[in-house]
């Protein structure tokens, strides 16, 4: 039977704290780092030649939504009644909201050093040494806002402006790609500074620390912010029924994306599943 993933905001204590354990322990196994190191491999740019599959392509989001199932699938091997919970950043905007709680993720790094200091999290306890990087550093970072130049978490205005696109993606599938859900969603923007963060690029960008780059899954909450991201991909889908996700055939050879990106039948590296078998996926798990 499907399970439900909730808002974190609505989590009882006990649920919170049944999640926490669930992380501690995949950690303490050696696969949470697992999970690192393939973020880290499939972090590839549209400056770098091959297949882009993770970031900057039409397959953002079915990468990831496979990404999020094989770590709840590690969870619930712990613990089965355990979810990822998903944080709804239109709604919980502040350093002090639902996901930082001392009894979930912990809450902003420390001045000094942007080291995150409370909740399980914390380099302290012993329990969450970072041992895959693109730096040494072995303690978890924040930036919660940005302080030194301080950002805002998107608006529900600025989700709507890509709920509301009914074309999945367009050429040059990648992060130019000036109209589309994916690209509004996933936030590759034209201009200087921070307003060419758009939503889910703009939230790494508000937390900061560990959850810039390539590394981000370092940071518990990059699965919150995905799970969220993964949920609009769902209202997307229910709000624009007869679209689909693009491209439907690959790039023709000889045009720049020929072999740069995934096709809907195509199989998504690393695993052996298409786009097309990862968008519907409500007999696994659905949202409240
Ligand atoms: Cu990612
Ligand atoms: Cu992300």
């Amino acid at each position: 039977m499907a399970y439900t993933r909730r808002d974190v905001s609505t989590l009882t204590a006990s649920e919170r704290r049944r999640f926490v354990d669930a992380m501690l322990a995949v950690k303490r196994r050696g696969e949470y780092d697992e999970f690192v190191r393939i973020h880290i491999d499939y972090y590839v740019s549209d400056g770098e030649g091959g297949l882009r599959t993770a970031h900057m392509a039409p397959s953002f989001l079915p990468w990831h939504r496979r990404f999020l199932l094989d770590l709840e699938e590690a969870l619930r091997r712990v613990d089965s009644s355990v979810t990822l919970p998903y944080w709804d950043w239109t709604q919980d905007r502040t350093a002090t909201s639902a996901p930082w709680r001392e009894d979930l993720l912990g809450g902003n790094g420390r001045r000094s050093d942007r080291q995150v200091t409370t909740g399980p999290f914390a380099y302290a306890t012993g329990n969450w040494t970072l041992k895959e990087g693109v730096t040494d550093g072995v303690f978890l970072t924040r930036d919660l806002g940005r302080a030194r130049d301080p950002i805002e978490l998107p608006t529900g205005d600025d989700v709507e402006v890509a709920l509301r696109d009914p074309v999945y993606d367009v050429s040059p599938w990648n992060s130019t790609s000036k109209e589309g859900f994916r690209n509004r969603l996933e936030g590759w923007g034209s201009g200087r500074g921070s307003a060419a963060w758009r939503n889910h690029n703009r939230v790494h960008r508000w937390v900061g620390g560990a959850m810039l780059g390539g590394a981000s899954v370092n940071d518990p909450v990059f699965w919150l912010h995905h799970a969220f991201i993964d949920l609009l991909w769902t209202r997307w889908q229910r709000r624009h029924q007869d679209h689909r996700y693009l491209p439907a055939e690959p790039p023709a050879p000889g045009t720049s994306q020929h072999r740069r990106v995934v096709a809907r039948h195509e199989k998504l590296p690393p695993w052996d599943v298409t786009p097309d078998q990862l968008e519907d996926v409500g007999h696994l798990y659905r949202y409240a």
